[in-house]
């Protein structure tokens, strides 16, 4: 079985930019930056046969570059925080794509949550309760308005997670260009 999911990576400025974001917010486990990305199915453990048979779905899947951008802060969680994160700017591209791909995946084999696509980039976890709510708005609204300039993905990837005490550790299965 592999741990797997399916994500678009960013690029290394707008993980840098977020990197400096990370030091302005109370976050018990922030996330390396060289592990930040956009999660767009989380597949769960899935036998080795059946990955093969979702790769060769994902690289038969045919879309264009997107252009997304982050435009805010916000956390999952409510009252008490679980996850903060980047938001992504909607973009109908980019949840074109990510509807393919869960669908994809379902024709392989894979059960993947139902749940809406909320984009993001997550910057940081915790225990639920580990850190309040009101004191992160506090952060944000010290923060201020958080924005990148518009940037471009080409690929979307396969990425293994190995659960490891110190924090999962990411690696790429597979790239598929987009708009190659
Ligand atoms: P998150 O960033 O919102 O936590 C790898 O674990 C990626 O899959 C993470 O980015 C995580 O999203 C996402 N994911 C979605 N559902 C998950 C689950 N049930 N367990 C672990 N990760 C999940």
């Amino acid at each position: 079985m592999i741990r797997a999911f399916i994500a678009l990576p960013l690029p290394a400025e707008i993980r840098s930019q977020l990197a400096v974001t990370q030091f302005l917010l109370p976050l018990p486990r922030p996330v390396p930056p060289a592990n930040m990305h956009v999660t767009l199915a989380f597949l769960g453990e899935v036998p080795e046969a059946v990955l093969e048979e979702a790769d060769t779905a994902f690289a038969a899947l045919r879309a264009a570059p997107l252009t997304l951008s982050v435009s805010g802060l916000g956390v999952f969680g409510g009252e008490k925080p679980r996850n903060v994160h980047a938001s992504l700017a909607p973009s109908p591209a980019l949840d074109h794509l990510q509807g393919r791909i869960v669908q994809a995946a379902r024709r392989a084999g894979i059960r993947v949550a139902g749940r809406r696509f909320v984009p993001h980039v997550t910057l940081g976890r915790m225990s639920p309760g580990q850190v309040g709510a009101h004191e992160l708005a506090k952060a944000f609204g010290e923060i201020g308005a958080v924005a990148s300039p518009p940037f471009t993905v080409a690929e979307f990837a396969l990425y293994r997670s190995i659960l490891r005490a110190d924090g999962p550790v990411y690696d790429v299965l597979a790239e598929y260009p987009l708009g190659g």
